[in-house]
């Protein structure tokens, strides 16, 4: 059976009601847009396989509801799981981004401590509307070590460089934990079969 992807990756996109989740999600993965505003219920996801560096990879991209009333349930999808995180505001709306501190603590809070994160600001094509520089969100992205984008559903701009950003930050993740693995596995190899041996005899002279 021919494989189609080599892995994997899931990514959780979080972040106030109306912020433009569900439309990055539909840009990235349908290559869609709606100007029409339908509030997500509860929790959805859509797939795209991407060529990252040559290597076919399935990026699964969790598109939650931002309404308060569904928190606990998406923070049930995030905690301890191995997910990565998309936190988005929006630079029309000066609120979703006084809540960055609710994402990224809630996010510290529920979700493995190495987590991969990125912080995408969106609308960045309504420049009429803006209220939030891209120096503020550049700030906050550095005080979270963090990368961060600017981005817009509606005129595409940036959508694949962000997921092909946090799939990078992911394989390099892995990377890190394999050779990590390695270690530990030569090492315990190294201990078992040392200790197995039996030490030699010492040394007699045949003469
Ligand atoms: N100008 C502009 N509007 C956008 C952009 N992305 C999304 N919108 C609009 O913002 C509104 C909300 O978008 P959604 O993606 O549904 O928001 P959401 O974050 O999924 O909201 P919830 O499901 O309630 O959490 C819609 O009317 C979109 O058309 C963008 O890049 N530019
Ligand atoms: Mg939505």
């Amino acid at each position: 059976m021919a494989v189609d992807f080599v892995a994997t990756y899931k990514i959780l996109v979080l972040g106030d009601s109306n912020v433009g989740k569900t439309c990055i999600v539909h840009r990235f993965c349908d290559e869609t847009y709606y100007d029409t505003y339908i509030s997500t219920i509860g929790i959805d996801f859509k797939q795209k396989i991407v060529n990252l560096d040559g290597m076919p990879i399935k990026l699964q991209i969790w598109d939650t509801a931002g309404q308060e009333r569904f928190r606990t349930l998406t923070t049930a999808y995030y905690r301890g799981a191995m997910v990565r995180i998309l936190v988005m505001y929006d630079v029309t709306n000066m609120d979703s981004f006084n809540h960055l501190s609710y994402w990224f603590r809630n996010v510290e809070e529920n979700a493995s401590p190495d987590v991969v994160k990125v912080l995408v600001g969106n609308k960045c094509d309504s420049s009429n509307l803006r209220v939030v520089e891209p120096d503020q969100g550049r700030k906050v992205a550095e005080s979270c070590d963090v990368p961060f984008f600017e981005c817009s559903c509606k005129d595409n701009v940036n959508i694949d460089e962000i997921f092909l950003t946090v799939a990078r930050m992911i394989r390099e993740q892995r990377e890190r934990r394999a050779s990590k693995f390695d270690e530990i596995e030569r090492l315990q190899w190294d201990k078992a079969h040392l200790t197995q041996q039996k030490p030699q005899d010492s040394y007699k002279c045949s003469c």
